[in-house]
């Protein structure tokens, strides 16, 4: 069932671009870096390499990742910064998931349609496979191999996902925050700074990576920073809507589980409709910021599409 299509945003499809090979080749392509990036699973000891592969790859949308990539090739981004780059965004991803499916956290049994790693490896090596690709990440960061001239470059985008993944408005800020408001009245203003830290941050870091990366003007790079946002708060959005109406079976992970922890969301603080609509806003708004880009943004309004009519 989805999170219900909203009456006034364009499919997905009707952007005229073709989203569908867009998103499997840069899911594609960041497999095979990722594969390439992550130590095989008979590198000793074995069994750290086969947890943190089994997150890795158990299937997820990749859409942070995508979304580096496109917004990148915007701007003729080199593919020796773009890859790892996107890379080491989904590797801290994984982690957080992984570290929020802990006993000690979310405690989930199910993420991207397979046990937990956990469920599967143990709480100590599930601890581990998180802290281990977190570290991945920032050793394929500082490993990426640019000319003299792009050093500076790169040290922003190590310092840009260092503090999206951080405390300070940030990933780990917005779990904090989230955890300590479980079972507790919440107010708008505490679910909004959740939202736009703990997911927001990192796909607004995404984007902005992205666009560092290719070397966009500072004057782009805010277009793209309220683009990113804004996708990043529909995306959350939209993932508290899905909890509430879709299958644990659609959704690869337990379903109706913030209602049966009490969890302040948007729909049981604003209502399904609203908060669809607010969505669907939020989406509006992060295109007509695009538009005034002077560059092929398709793609990028074709994803935030597809950020609140997915279906997972
Ligand atoms: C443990 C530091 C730390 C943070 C955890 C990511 C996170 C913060 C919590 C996960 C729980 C959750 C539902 C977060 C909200 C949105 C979100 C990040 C959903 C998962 O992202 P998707 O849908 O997942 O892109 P896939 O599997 O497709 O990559």
């Amino acid at each position: 069932m989805g999170a219900g299509k909203s009456d006034f945003t364009k499919d997905w499809d009707e952007v005229g671009v073709d989203i569908r090979s867009h998103l499997q080749r840069c899911s594609e392509q960041v497999n095979l870096w990722l594969d390439r990036l992550v130590p095989g699973q008979e590198a000793y000891p074995e069994i750290i390499h086969r947890a943190m592969r089994y997150s890795l790859f158990a299937g997820g949308k990749r859409l942070r990742p995508t979304l580096t990539i496109t917004t990148g090739e915007m701007f003729g981004a080199d593919t020796d910064l773009i890859m790892p780059l996107s890379c080491a965004i989904e590797m801290i991803h994984t982690y957080s998931l992984i570290h929020d499916d802990l006993p000690a956290m979310d405690n989930d049994d199910m993420r991207r349609g397979r046990p937990t790693c956990h469920k599967v490896f143990g709480e100590a090596i599930a601890l581990l496979a998180g802290d281990a690709l977190l570290t991945r990440a920032f050793q394929a960061l500082a490993e990426m191999n640019v000319e003299e001239a792009l050093l500076g470059r790169k040290i922003r985008l190590i310092a840009e996902l260092a503090a999206a993944a951080g405390t300070v408005n940030a990933l780990i800020g917005g779990q904090v925050v989230d955890l300590e408001s479980q079972g507790k009245e919440t107010d708008k203003a505490t679910l909004d700074y959740i939202h736009r830290s703990k997911t927001g941050a990192m796909i607004r870091a995404s984007v902005r990576c992205g666009a560092i990366a290719g070397g966009a003007s500072d004057d782009e790079i805010e277009v793209l920073t309220v683009y990113g946002e804004k996708i990043g708060l529909a995306f959350q959005i939209t993932d508290d809507l899905l909890d509430r109406l879709a299958t644990s079976q659609e959704l690869g992970k337990t379903a109706g589980k913030d209602q049966a922890v009490n969890k302040a969301t948007y729909p049981a603080i604003y209502g399904v409709d609203a908060s669809r609509e607010h969505a669907a806003r939020l989406i509006d708004e992060a295109i007509a910021a695009l538009q005034t880009l002077d560059r092929d943004t398709k793609m990028l309004q074709a994803i935030a599409y597809f950020v609140i009519n997915r279906g997972s």
